[in-house]
């Protein structure tokens, strides 16, 4: 099979470095979004959001003709899908978020149109078990001049995969080539022709499965990193509790060959650990009993840092009582949705900055280094130096950033640490 024309439809934090990857390797990309900026920006030679050496690839692959965006996907041999399935959350309170997969069904719907026998089409996205299959339905139900795999097996005109991505933010270029990547054919011959696809750039192993078990093995592998952050959540407010360092005794713990707990922290945040284990959930909520504790531990936990403060704030007047809540001021180091990066979605920490700011009353510094121009999330908040927060009455760490890490002491009278990078 050849595969010389890619459609990547999705030119996001996946999909571009996909694009990139591709065009890297002399195959001609039409890379789709229905954002202009986005598209605009790309043809430009540029990239409209951060992520390490992929300017670099972008710039390179347009100069060289190999990359080209646009808004409406074009006749290609091989369809990426890489659009974003947020969750929708319930009315009612308590009510489990379910996933929204209108993002997916509007690509199938811009695809439908230009596709033709022989084509492979491939979603990226994380999805809930069953979603491959609803996608070939939407497509199915477009074209019903051409025939897929859940009516003609492996005789289908069109062939059909799901690849989940799997690749870490800040570290995306060098993921998409090294790591292993699981190919989910709805058929054996839609996982042989994705394969080959994928063999284009990873050099990871390509791991061959159906599309329903590629799908579950991406949402677990995102709920087990949730349920192994929600111990050590845990592990830290009951160390509170009896005064003990978590960090200290995680680090022992760790020490056992066969134990390896993950960090606490302010909360857990992002657009998929926060996200991925409600797809389980929401499909099988008598069963996923613990991967739904854990989800709830995780988002507790920015509401018990904010009462941390608050206890903070109140000794804090106790002992100045010429002064009040208003007088207060609080520096919070960090506001992104983990270390060293510019990404504020889903952020615990920023939760909890804009909490203190509302709550308390307090006049609420932020330091963060990874933001250098002006954000609207931002607005409201004093954006201050490391060195210019020390003044603050009160400190609370809320992101790791190396930046923090090599300073290591925080001079404000009372810290709140809650990521452990404060030298005793
Ligand atoms: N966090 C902790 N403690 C830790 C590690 C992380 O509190 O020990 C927090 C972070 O601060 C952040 C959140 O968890 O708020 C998520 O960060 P992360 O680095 O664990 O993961 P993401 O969301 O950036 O990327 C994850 C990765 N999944 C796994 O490692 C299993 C990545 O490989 C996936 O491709 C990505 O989700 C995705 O797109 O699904």
């Amino acid at each position: 099979m050849q595969f010389e024309t890619i459609c990547v439809v999705g030119l996001g934090y996946i999909g571009l470095p996909t694009a990139a990857a591709f065009a890297g390797r002399r195959k001609n990309v039409i890379g789709v979004d229905i954002n202009q900026h986005a598209v605009d920006t790309i043809n430009r030679g540029e990239i409209h959001i951060v992520e390490p050496e992929l300017d670099i690839a972008v710039h390179a692959a347009v100069k060289e003709g190999n990359l080209r965006a646009t808004t409406r996907p074009e006749p290609a041999d091989a369809f990426l899908v890489a659009v974003p399935t947020p969750f929708k959350k319930g009315e009612e309170a308590g009510a489990i978020p379910t996933p929204d997969l209108s993002y997916i069904q509007a690509a199938a719907d811009s695809i439908a149109p230009v596709l033709k026998k022989g084509d492979l089409v491939i979603l990226e996205s994380t999805s809930p078990v069953g979603a491959t299959e609803k996608m070939a339905g939407w497509l199915a139900q477009a074209r019903t001049d051409l025939s897929f795999p859940q009516q003609a097996g492996e005789d289908s005109d069109i062939r059909i995969a799901h690849c989940p991505e799997r690749v870490l933010p800040g570290h995306v270029m060098h993921e998409l080539i090294e790591n292993d990547r699981i190919i989910g054919g709805m058929t054996n011959k839609c996982s042989e022709a994705a394969c080959e696809l994928y063999k284009t750039f990873v050099r990871g192993e390509c791991l061959l499965t159906t599309a329903r078990t590629a799908e579950m093995a991406k949402l677990t592998e995102n709920a087990f990193r949730d349920v192994n952050i929600a111990f050590a959540n845990e592990l830290s407010m009951i160390c509170d509790k009896v005064d003990i360092s978590v960090w200290e005794l995680i680090r022992l713990a760790n020490r056992h060959p066969r134990v390896n707990i993950l960090q606490p922290g302010p909360g857990v945040g992002g657009h998929c650990i926060a996200v991925d284990p409600w797809f389980i959930v929401s499909e099988t909520p008598k069963e996923a009993r613990l991967i739904s504790t854990a989800r709830k531990v995780n988002d507790s936990k920015p509401e018990w840092v904010i009462n941390k403060v608050k206890m903070a704030v109140a000794d804090f007047l106790q002992a100045n009582p010429d002064k009040t809540a208003k007088d207060v001021t609080i520096a919070c180091y960090g506001v992104s949705f983990k270390a060293d990066i510019d990404d504020i979605r889903e952020s615990p920490a920023l939760k909890i900055a804009k909490a203190i700011k509302e709550i308390v009353g307090a006049a609420v510094w932020v330091v963060e280094p990874n933001i250098k121009s002006s954000h609207d999330e931002l607005d409201g908040f004093e954006m201050k130096d490391f060195q210019a927060a020390e003044e603050a009455h009160i400190g609370i760490i809320l992101v790791d950033h190396k930046d923090f890490k090599k300073e290591r002491v925080v001079k404000n009278k009372i810290v709140i640490d809650t990521k452990g990078i404060v030298k005793r």
